[in-house]
């Protein structure tokens, strides 16, 4: 018999799929959250025969399960743990620790990828073409490589796992890779799908009126509330605010936190561990302690939304040689403007006594301290008639 603990969200279950797929009716799966894990591994050590192989994957147990782990593995050789998450990496000094998070290629891995190749190489499993089609699309969309390569159908399948029921997922799923050549969607599901990429694209607009800023230790954050889709919402925020150094997407109803940047300078997996969490450089997440309620709730909640810039602009655009016009919530009018080599920010036309080297430092630091957004192109004609009428009474 098998026994396989994996994550209950795509790259999870995509591992729970496989295992079914290699071991059919001798394997038991049970989807877990990161926090309920040790519960799984608890009743697994108390309850089920020491005959039974146990498989943990896209998770792992604190530190006294790993204790717990390593005496049932010294005494029955009998436990695997197949993870991708950076901070797993420790895990890797016991013999029943693999930990990979970059392949011999470079590539970005994911649970399933890796518990894919352990299953092919052990001749569990034989290679098939649907099923490696399969395979790499959650790694694409675990890794958010999708989005770089644009393999919405990686995006898509992520979707629909959401759309049913993960047993329902599983069923539909398990059919399809082991009856088709190659994988795809029905008709249905791509109706389905279309639908429920505009959802997102309609839920993501909303919240984004609703993001805070606040500096939170060295770090400046977006804060957001929401339930749903928190690795688009993560991604689109970042991108749209990139003075932020990462993005907090609270969910009050789970008590959980999660956390993504679009940074390579920034590792949100350190930030949630300092709450008790962990994940992978740019995206992760923890339970909302008292610590992080008081941090990014309490202190907060008073907080207005921080505005986007001027989208569809022809003259106000940044790094103009003219002056760039911004402007706060207290209608403090900021222009960052170069001067020799550098750049500087003048207030309501007095010059800042900070310099730049770069427009987007200068503009970093303006978001950051002044909360100030990119003015449309009529509100900086109208300003610059205004100054002119000044000038020439
Ligand atoms: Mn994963």
């Amino acid at each position: 018999m098998y026994k396989l603990l994996s994550h209950n969200d795509l790259d999870g279950v995509g591992c729970g799929i496989l295992a079914k797929l290699a071991f059919g009716q001798d394997v038991k799966v049970r989807y877990n959250s990161v926090s309920s894990l040790n519960r799984e591994i608890e009743f697994f050590l108390e309850n089920d025969s020491p005959e039974t192989f146990l498989f943990i994957t896209d998770l792992s147990p604190s530190e006294s399960y790993e204790q717990k782990l390593e005496k049932f593995y010294e005494q029955y050789q009998n436990v695997q743990l197949i993870d991708h998450h950076k901070s797993a990496m420790h895990l890797n000094e016991y013999e029943w620790g693999f930990v990979l998070v970059e392949d011999e290629l470079g590539r970005l891995t994911s649970a399933t990828s890796l518990f894919y190749n352990y299953l092919l190489t052990k001749e569990l499993l034989e290679e098939k073409s649907a099923i490696t089609e399969f395979v790499e699309l959650v790694r694409q969309y675990d890794t958010w490589e999708w989005e770089k390569n644009e393999n919405h159908k990686a995006h898509s399948l992520n979707s629909l796992f959401y759309l049913v029921s993960i047993d329902e997922f599983e069923e539909t799923m398990l059919e399809r890779l082991q009856t088709s050549e190659h994988f795809d969607f029905d008709e249905f599901e791509k109706k389905l799908l279309n639908m429920e990429e505009d959802k997102i694209e309609r839920y993501i607009r909303r919240k984004r009126r609703e993001i805070v800023q606040a500096k939170v230790g060295e770090h400046f954050a977006g804060i957001v509330y929401a339930e749903s889709y928190h690795s688009e919402l993560g991604n689109e925020l970042g991108k749209e605010h990139p003075h932020l150094d990462y993005i907090t997407i609270l969910n009050m109803g789970g008590k959980k936190i999660s956390f993504r940047t679009i940074h390579d300078d920034v590792d949100v997996s350190e930030i949630a561990g300092r709450f008790g969490g962990g994940g992978h450089q740019k995206a992760s997440g923890c339970n909302l302690i008292e610590e992080g309620y008081k941090l990014y709730v309490l202190d907060t909640f008073h907080l207005d939304s921080i505005q986007e810039d001027a989208k569809r602009n022809r003259y106000n655009l940044k790094e103009s040689a003219f002056g760039t016009m911004f402007k706060n919530r207290d209608e403090d009018i900021f222009f960052i403007i170069p001067d020799k080599e550098h750049w500087i920010i003048e207030k309501n036309k007095k010059a800042l006594k900070e310099t730049f080297e770069k427009f987007l430092d200068a503009e970093t630091y303006l978001k950051r301290m002044y909360e100030a957004w990119l003015v449309r192109d009529e509100e900086f004609v109208e300003y610059l008639m205004k100054e002119i009428r000044k000038a020439n009474p």
